[in-house]
């Protein structure tokens, strides 16, 4: 064991005095204004967020990839992986498999596993955005969407077989995304692809076991240039009306044109109760997938503000979230640790915005109340109040200096080597 709870409690109690003087003056500030704050402390420290497979390794670029050793090379390393970032902040009890990078060979086995490290399975993801060795039609093409009925059928058992693993695995929900599009006009026939891609699907809805989720992911470009069969909310959301109850829209953050005002797609979608998923991640230009609030944390307190207003308490089970971010030069776990950190930083801004005074501002069509109001709970300090949070759940205090203090990365790369690859883009 890299990181033992007795080292979490040597680390807390060197932290315990600072922290004991910071949080008691945020909770006598929050208590002034009337907020209860051990609720505050619990919604914090039950939000979970799924960890993806496939962003254990160093990602890198078409044009370079500079990995740093120790990187998982098994699905049972990534794991081991994903334990060693629960262990520290008890705010990653879940992991994100994609088949067929991840292929689990006895499920019994790496269930138990994740067991042992207090791990479940958040959705499966399906891949159709890439030709395997023994794939016997290619999908250069497309996919669900493509022209050719036996390409469609090889992929919707594809997404057959991935529900399998999933039920093996305890997972609840299948995550579907379509690289399928065309790269120059004329090339596609939208209304038919379109079409097609809703039959597939439906196949695959039919299948879909009763208290499963499949949720729909919407790209606007890449790696198809002209158009994208999903580009955007409007038409997965279409496909997940079509579909039934169980089909819904998952937001990848990375995945719109400069600009959109997501967090008003983030309240129509809860609205509409068709929210099923989040991937988080930041971005300055297009799908960046670089660490979650490293350019626009306002914008993710905007967006869980509409999320807590649209989902009353229990909104945070009923949405799978997840990271799906790459790290071209950053520790892949040190990134990860931070990316949950500013999600659980967002969460809790939100809590605090005083949703009378702003519905008032509202209703009198008072901006500058308005913003105000948003302002003032987004530049309250919550750092005490996510420590407090870390500590109730035995998670250590800094998560990330305990990381660094124990050489975590080092001991990973004595174990696995230095040329270790992590499969996955
Ligand atoms: C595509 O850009 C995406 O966001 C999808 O979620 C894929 O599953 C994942 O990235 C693959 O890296
Ligand atoms: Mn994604
Ligand atoms: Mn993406």
């Amino acid at each position: 064991m890299i990181i033992t709870p007795q080292h979490i409690h040597e680390h807390n109690q060197k932290a315990k005095e600072e922290h004991a003087a910071s949080f008691s003056a945020l909770a006598g500030q929050l208590d002034g204004k009337g907020m209860a704050v051990e609720d505050l402390v619990n919604k914090v420290a039950s939000f979970q967020v799924a960890i993806p497979s496939w962003a254990l390794g160093t990602g890198g670029t078409r044009f370079g990839r500079f990995p740093m050793g120790g990187e998982p090379g098994s699905l049972e390393e990534k794991i081991e992986d994903v334990g060693l970032l629960h262990a520290l902040n008890r705010s990653s009890g879940a992991l994100s498999l994609h088949i067929p990078w991840d292929i689990p060979e006895d499920t019994k086995a790496v269930k138990a596993l994740a067991r042992e490290y207090d791990l479940v399975f958040d959705a499966v993801n399906s891949n159709t955005f890439q030709d395997q060795q023994e794939q016997e039609y290619s999908y250069k093409f497309g996919s669900l969407s493509h022209t050719d009925k036996a390409v469609r059928k090889q992929a919707v058992e594809h997404n057959l077989d991935v529900i399998r693993y999933g039920k093996e695995l305890g997972s609840k929900a299948l995550t579907v995304w379509l690289a399928d599009g065309s790269n120059f006009p004329g090339q596609q026939n939208f209304r038919k692809a379109l079409q097609r891609t809703q039959e597939s699907l439906e196949e695959i809805y039919e299948q879909l076991p009763d208290d499963w989720q499949l949720l729909i992911e919407y790209k606007p470009y890449e790696p198809n240039f002209y158009s994208m069969v999903i580009p955007d909310w409007g038409t997965s959301f279409l496909l997940a009306n079509k579909l039934g109850e169980n089909a819904r829209t998952l937001v990848d953050l990375g995945h719109h044109l400069p600009n959109t005002n997501i967090e008003q797609i983030v309240a129509i979608l809860s609205m509409e109760q068709k929210l099923g998923g989040f991937h988080f991640n930041d971005s300055k230009y297009g799908d960046d997938d670089l660490t979650t609030g490293a350019i626009k944390p306002y914008q993710l307190f905007l967006i869980f503000s509409e999320l807590i207003a649209g989902g009353g308490a229990g909104f945070t089970d009923q949405i799978a979230w997840m990271i799906d971010a790459s790290h071209n030069v950053k520790d892949p776990l040190e990134d990860l640790l931070q990316s949950v950190d500013a999600i659980n930083k967002a969460y809790a801004k939100a809590l605090l915005i005083d949703r009378e005074k702003l519905a008032e501002a509202r209703m009198s069509n008072d901006p500058v109340a308005a913003q105000e109001t948003l302002q003032d709970a987004f530049q309250t300090d919550v750092r005490p109040l996510l420590r407090e949070a870390r500590i109730a759940n035995k998670a250590a205090a800094a998560p990330l200096k305990l990381y660094r203090d124990l050489g975590v990365r080092k001991q990973l790369i004595k174990k696995r080597g230095t040329k270790s690859i992590a499969t996955g883009l």
